[in-house]
């Protein structure tokens, strides 16, 4: 009897200690109001929270249109690992769009305030200042917002969640898009750098 008592004593104890364990890694994920999506330091995919990613075209069958995507370890944000550098051309006679992708995962974002990125243009192979970025979740909601002022050295994006129009609920995220637009780009080819995209929170 007494033996049973122990027993279930330790293994009370031990599911009381994997509980801690688990809240305590959702705690260093979450450090400084921050969740880090993707950092690309490892230099492959996927992403911090285990969703895929790449670029995507409307028409991959036109050449003079097309985003290709790569990870950087010369223009990246910090001293170690990897950028998303974007290789765009919307430079087509036809209808143009293109950009990358990345999955969420069905990540709960309600309790953040913002999606934040760094960026940067390519000052010799040119970019654009403007982009839309793009948020959508489990019901289909998509959300939009133009980033603009885009300059060749690194920027921190923090975008309100509640200023992307056309989505209300942040609590199931599917995926995260960039696009460059034929009649929205500053520049109709060049190069995108990406770097710690992240949900934040309001200090
Ligand atoms: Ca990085």
């Amino acid at each position: 009897m007494v033996k049973k008592i122990v027993l279930a004593a330790m293994l009370v104890a031990a599911v009381i200690g994997l509980a801690a364990g688990v809240s305590r890694a959702a705690d260093t994920e979450a450090v400084g109001g921050e969740f880090l999506i993707a950092d690309f330091n490892t230099g492959e995919k996927p992403n911090n929270i285990g969703g895929d990613f790449g670029a995507w075209s409307k028409d991959p069958t036109d050449f003079s249109q097309g985003c290709s995507e790569a990870f950087d370890s010369v223009n990246r944000h910090g001293s170690t690992g990897f950028s998303m550098k974007l290789d765009y051309s919307v430079d087509s006679k036809n209808p143009a769009y293109n950009g990358f992708w990345m999955f969420l995962q069905n990540f709960d974002a309600s309790k953040y305030d913002n999606l934040a990125l760094w960026v940067k243009g390519d000052g010799k192979l040119g970019y654009t200042t403007v982009f839309k970025v793009e948020l959508k979740n489990a019901s289909k909601q998509v959300g939009r917002y133009y980033v603009t002022s885009i300059t060749d050295s690194w920027q921190d994006v923090v975008i309100p969640l509640k200023d992307f129009k056309g989505i209300t609920d942040f609590s199931n995220l599917s995926e995260f898009v960039i696009v460059f637009e034929d009649r929205i780009a500053s520049n109709k080819k060049g190069v995108i750098y990406l770097d710690d995209i992240r949900f934040t929170k309001n200090k």
